[in-house]
């Protein structure tokens, strides 16, 4: 018994010291005179998930950013793509970050409230006149000062992408007055300031997961939901819906997640790949996200839902009658944060 420990232990030093060589020399490779692991560029594979399907401006925006990390990486670097949902809604590709099971995520921002409440002033309705305004307000000191509350949620931010001005639809009439939202039954995401702002506007607010959506709509669990145009086109809500209202009542953006636990295990010139490629692939994302909000258009109207736009006074009436929710939560998350934001939105406006 003893030799046999002996021999053991003899075994596990050699071993030991046989490690230590070679990731010593791993390491000398790149960056040379380390002895850390943490250096360079290592074969990785980066698991990144999304809701939406690969045609989405989202899924197009994911594509990007894996063909800017495996070109900087000289192929080192893997990103595998799930689309669709494959792997989870937005909040449980979320938590599989924060267990480290997966590596990257690009959520709403809404259904990250629960965790983070601060988020929500980006879900105030009729906040953003203009998707510039948001990007100024996500890319500058707001949008930052939201993303460093992220890493004690063992998340990391890397940018901001565009999931964009969202529309209702449903399976009932058309939204032109108020009156139209009475006891509609709507699909939102699981956000306290959708569900008040709908409960508000007269509407029957039921909060659930967003791949969940197409099949409440189809079998008529709920009369409508509410998301962006290329939304209802790529994931056809057009089928099961005879109505588009154009609302636009709120823009809401996407937040491009990294596990922490995944991050903290990179080294700098790694986490330099990837934080360029968000921020680089952001913009292609947005631009493209732009682009379809106006080409789905067209395309929506061809499949025959029936289309309107909301006149300008009937849109100030519902942005009135939501105020008292925006008041109420503005004081939830921070008065000085939100005042802020509407200073520097009255700055951009000018
Ligand atoms: C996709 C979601 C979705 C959002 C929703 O994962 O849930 O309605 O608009 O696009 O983030």
């Amino acid at each position: 018994m003893r030799k046999t420990a002996a021999v053991r232990k003899v075994i596990i030093v050699f071993l030991s010291i046989g490690l230590l060589f070679l990731s010593a020399c791993g390491s000398n490779g790149a960056q040379g005179g380390t002895k850390s692991n943490n250096h360079g560029i290592q074969e990785r594979i980066i698991k990144a998930g999304i809701g939406l399907n690969e045609d989405h401006p989202e899924g197009q925006g994911l594509l990007k950013f894996k063909e800017i990390v495996e070109k900087k990486s000289g192929g080192k670097l893997k990103v595998q793509t799930y689309f669709s949902a494959t792997l989870g809604d937005d909040l449980k590709m979320t938590e599989a970050l924060q267990s480290g099971t997966q590596e990257i995520t690009i959520p709403s921002t809404s259904p990250l409230v629960g965790m983070i409440k601060e988020f929500g002033i980006f879900d105030f309705p009729f906040l953003f006149n203009t998707a510039e305004e948001a990007d100024a307000i996500l890319d500058g000191p707001i949008g930052k000062k939201l993303l460093e509350k992220l890493p004690e949620h063992r998340l990391i931010g890397l940018a901001y992408w565009e999931n964009g001005f969202r529309n209702v639809t449903n399976s009932k009439h058309s939204i032109n007055t108020i009156d139209d939202f009475k006891g509609l039954k709507l699909r939102t995401m699981q956000n306290q300031v959708h569900i008040d702002a709908f409960k508000k506007l007269g509407a029957n607010p039921t909060p659930m997961a967003f791949s969940e959506v197409f099949t409440a709509l189809e079998s008529k669990t709920v009369d409508g939901q509410e998301n962006p145009l290329a939304t209802i086109k790529s994931n056809k809500y057009y089928e099961v819906q005879d109505y588009l209202s154009l609302t636009k009542h709120a823009y809401t953006p996407f937040v491009f997640l990294v596990s922490k636990k995944f991050w903290d295990s990179l080294s700098p010139e790694e986490q330099k790949i990837l934080q360029d490629a968000a921020v680089e692939a952001g913009k292609y994302q947005r631009e493209i996200s732009r682009q379809e909000d106006k080409k789905a258009l067209e395309e929506l109207k061809k499949t025959g839902i029936k289309i309107n736009e909301v006149s300008d006074e009937e849109w100030k009436k519902m942005a009135e009658a939501i105020k008292p929710v925006i008041d109420k939560y503005a004081k939830e998350f921070g008065e000085d944060l939100v005042n802020e934001m509407y200073s520097e939105l009255k700055k951009i406006s000018k």
